[in-house]
């Protein structure tokens, strides 16, 4: 057990429920940044059971002021920056609110540490959507950066200033360039969990197709239980640096459905509808990560097979409708 503290923007993502409770599991003291909403976002959090382990501090990744008094409110020995706009789908059609939140944001955060505490460790949330266009058959820490989207060009800007930071100010400053990573508290827009959604629900009746995109897009997906272990290494690190998170193996979309289908006994031809209409402006064909550095340096490696990623998730919907 330790008595150390953590401030997670993003706590009520994905990634911020499950880095939670592995800190909450570690002895932290667990801040997070909320940002207001109209409506409620702690699901995440209740469903893991730790709503009320953790303290919740106001606050806006375009907000310097807001950031500034996160940090002096909770005191933070550790940073994790995993707040964004983290749809690429919504990047083109927000691509002001994403460069703000994503690049300018992660640029706050970084401002807020250095002006209140330089000493509190930072972890940034950086991704293989940087690489993009393909440039290498397995993408690692130097390959070249060719993002596809204004969510990939805003993570860009975030993962540099990390980098600069670094450099410039000495802080202890490191940026995960974690691949796809999914889990039953996925959100609802992504496509592995769209697809158990869909799936649980045409096993129950409720709908007989699912429409979507392009299925031969393939991704290098892991679960993301598995992929907040290597963003608390990165920080108990005696040096601060960037290292690729991923399983080493890519996946069509296509593939992936058919996993999740077979886990219900049925057939994905029976159900998949290709949409046009969901197509993106511009595509990632294909990410397949090389994480040896992560192994090597972190001692990390994924636990958790695809299969078993999809069947955890498709339950999970099965159960939350009832089935
Ligand atoms: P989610 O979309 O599930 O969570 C995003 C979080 O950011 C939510 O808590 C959201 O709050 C918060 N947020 C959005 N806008 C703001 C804002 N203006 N100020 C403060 N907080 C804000 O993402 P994930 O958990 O999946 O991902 C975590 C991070 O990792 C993100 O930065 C993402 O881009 C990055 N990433 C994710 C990968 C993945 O496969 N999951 C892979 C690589 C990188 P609210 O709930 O109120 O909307
Ligand atoms: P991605 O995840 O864009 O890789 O970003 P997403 O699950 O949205 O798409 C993966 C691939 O599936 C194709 N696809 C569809 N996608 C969605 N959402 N819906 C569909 O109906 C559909 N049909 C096909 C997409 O075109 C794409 O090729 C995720 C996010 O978590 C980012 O924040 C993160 O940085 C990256 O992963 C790594």
């Amino acid at each position: 057990m330790s008595n150390k503290s953590a401030l997670i923007t993003g706590i009520t993502g994905q990634d911020g429920a499950y880095l939670s409770k592995l800190l909450l599991e570690k002895g932290y003291a667990v801040n997070g940044l909320l940002a207001r909403r109209s409506s409620d976002t702690l699901w995440r959090l209740r469903e893991l059971g730790i709503e009320n382990d953790v303290r919740l501090v106001d606050g806006d990744l375009t907000d310097l002021a807001s950031l500034i008094h996160a940090m002096e409110a909770s005191a933070p020995s550790e940073l994790y920056n995993l707040g964004a706009q983290s749809f690429v789908g919504s990047s083109w059609r927000q691509p002001l609110v994403t460069a703000q939140v994503d690049g300018v944001g992660a640029l706050n955060v970084l401002e807020a540490v250095r002006i209140v505490n330089p000493k509190c460790r930072f972890y940034q949330a950086s991704t293989s959507e940087m690489f993009g266009l393909i440039q290498a058959e397995k993408q690692n820490e130097k390959t070249p950066f060719y993002p596809r989207s204004p969510y990939g060009v805003a993570k860009v800007m975030a993962h540099w200033s990390t980098v600069n930071y670094r450099e410039s100010f000495g802080l202890h400053a490191s940026s995960g360039i974690l691949f796809n990573h999914e889990s039953p508290l996925r959100g609802i827009e992504f496509v592995t969990r769209k697809v158990s959604h869909g799936v649980a629900r045409i096993k129950l009746g409720l709908q007989s197709e699912l429409r979507l995109g392009n299925i031969d897009a393939k991704r290098d997906w892991g679960y993301a239980g598995d992929y907040v272990q290597a963003m608390w290494l990165m920080l108990q690190q005696p040096e601060a640096d960037d290292y690729v998170v991923a399983t080493g193996k890519t996946t069509t979309v296509r593939d992936m459905c058919q996993i999740a289908f077979d886990h219900v006994g049925l057939r994905a031809e029976d159900h998949v509808v290709v949409d046009p209409s969901l197509f993106r402006p511009a595509e990632v064909d294909v990410l397949l990560g090389d994480a040896s550095k992560a192994r090597d340096r972190l001692g990390w490696s994924p636990q958790t097979s695809l299969k078993e990623l999809i069947g955890m998730m498709v339950d999970a919907d099965l159960r939350r409708l009832g089935g």
